[in-house]
């Protein structure tokens, strides 16, 4: 068709109209396209809620418009938008002043009998079931505003990395070898050889350190918890970031400025969000500390808890998650801070790849984040000289051979070198409070789920 005929062509169609946009359009015909969300009847005449990706509207109609329309159901109405009578004006809603008086439906997609009430403003399911009828019920608009939040964090994360000057890097998740630790590894049939689904980024973005200097990463990350738990996945998502030339302070005050940043972006972009979900406001500090996150060792952390709660852990090699959740607590009303920095961990609890303290080598350059009772970050300042990392992968009894290539990157030359990993998904978890690191990933997967429950998809397979 020429040019000139499809422009014919089109001019005959009436244009869409986001919904959100027919605020503009007040006593004018438009044609909104979107979701049947709530069908309300009363005798002859009729009221739908539709949604599309801008907003919520009401649309006013007569019965035999209506006909079978049920929630989900796909559809384009064309109709004219009046102004609301001040006594039926929705304050709840953008569009709250308007409806369309509908004049024709076009229906698109019929969607089948919905399994569960899709309209209230929450979506009061199990667990199970909101994860049973994800596809579904990721549709829902209180669902669906946790990954607004998360694409804030992605989006937050991604400005914080840039301005240090990093460079974005897509790294492979089909490995060579364990690098969190051996028991937490996927393996894979690789044709006639063995492979793994990769425990985390870090080998990779160590690599590209003499390549780009700065690095970060959103990447896959596999871990075969055998446990359920009500914050671990086998499949995260982590927000890595590695950089060259540094030192163990210069790294701390780093990762502290990108929670910082990511997480007021958060605050920016989804005020609405948070103040539905409810959530205090994130406490960056005391204005008394400008802001500063307090960071202790865990041996002193160890201490706090010692005294202030009572309990005696302090030579355990790590923080129980009582510890952290009272370390927060304690963080808080302190120091008006929700996070917490931890440092300097026992090194032989800590991968290969983590530097020795060289004042005290029984202990770590390492650290976590901590933030409303968990941890969210990990990360450390990185072995980077060839021989001793080789040691310290013989010391952990790995063999350097399955580390062919992450050594490699060492022999040629690597400057002093560190980094981190945030959650992806306890980050969106602990910024809205919910119960289960499940509810903020969109498709999790766990022992016992991928998309469906595992015990269901075997029955149905030895049924058939
Ligand atoms: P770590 O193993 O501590 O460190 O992981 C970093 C962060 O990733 C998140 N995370 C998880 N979230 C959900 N389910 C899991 N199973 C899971 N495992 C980890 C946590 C954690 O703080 N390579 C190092 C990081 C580094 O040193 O740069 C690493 O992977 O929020």
């Amino acid at each position: 068709m020429s040019s000139t005929g499809s422009y014919w062509y089109y001019s005959n169609i009436m244009e869409r109209t986001l919904i959100l946009d027919c605020n503009k359009k007040i006593n004018e015909k438009v044609k909104i396209c979107g979701f049947v969300q709530v069908r309300r009847d009363h005798g002859k005449i009729g009221f739908l809620d539709i949604m599309d990706r801008s907003g919520l509207i009401q649309v006013f109609c007569k019965g035999e418009l209506l006909g079978d329309l049920h929630p989900q159901d796909v559809v384009c109405i064309t109709g004219t938008v009046n102004k609301r009578p001040e006594n039926l004006v929705n304050k709840n809603i953008p569009t709250g002043e308007i409806e369309i008086s509908a004049e024709e439906i076009e229906i698109l997609s019929k969607a089948a009998e919905l399994p569960f009430d899709m309209g209230g403003k929450d979506l009061n399911l199990q667990l199970p079931t909101l994860l049973d009828f994800r596809s579904l019920t990721l549709r829902h608009p209180k669902v669906k505003a946790i990954f607004k939040v998360q694409e804030a964090i992605l989006k937050g994360f991604r400005k914080a990395a840039e301005d240090l000057g990093c460079t974005e890097i897509v790294v492979p998740t089909i490995v060579a070898g364990a690098t969190e630790g051996g028991a937490e590894v996927f393996k894979l049939e690789y044709f006639e050889h063995k492979a793994y689904l990769s425990q985390s980024p870090q080998l990779y973005k160590q690599m590209l350190v003499p390549v780009f200097e700065r690095v970060f990463t959103v990447a896959k990350a596999y871990r075969a918890e055998p446990s359920v738990t009500t914050r671990h996945l086998t499949e995260a998502t982590q927000l890595d970031i590695e950089v060259g030339f540094i030192e163990f302070e210069e790294l701390l005050e780093i990762l502290e400025g990108v929670a910082v940043k990511m997480l007021k972006t958060v605050e920016e972009e989804c005020g609405e969000v948070l103040s539905e979900f409810g959530v205090e406001k994130i406490a960056f500090g005391s204005p008394r500390e400008a802001g500063k996150i307090p960071r202790l060792t865990l041996r002193e952390a160890q201490e706090v808890i010692f005294k202030e709660f009572g309990r005696d852990n302090r030579k355990e090699k790590d923080l129980t998650p009582q510890d952290e959740v009272d370390l927060c607590k304690w963080s808080l009303e302190k120091h008006g801070s929700d996070f917490m920095t931890i440092t300097h961990f026992p090194t032989k609890a800590k991968p290969f790849y983590t530097m020795p303290d060289p004042k005290d080598p029984e202990y770590s350059l390492s650290y976590d984040l901590l933030f409303r009772g968990v941890e969210v970050l990990s990360g450390s300042q990185r072995i980077n000289d060839y021989q001793q990392l080789v040691d310290s992968i013989k010391n952990r009894g790995m063999n350097p051979d399955s580390f062919e290539m992450y050594l490699q990157a060492f022999k040629f030359g690597m400057p002093p070198e560190g980094g981190f990993s945030f959650g992806l998904e306890r980050v969106t978890m602990h910024v809205l409070n919910l119960a289960n690191i499940r509810e903020a990933s969109l498709f999790p997967r766990d022992m016992e789920r991928v998309d469906v429950r595992l015990s269901q998809s075997s029955k149905v397979k030895s049924q058939k």
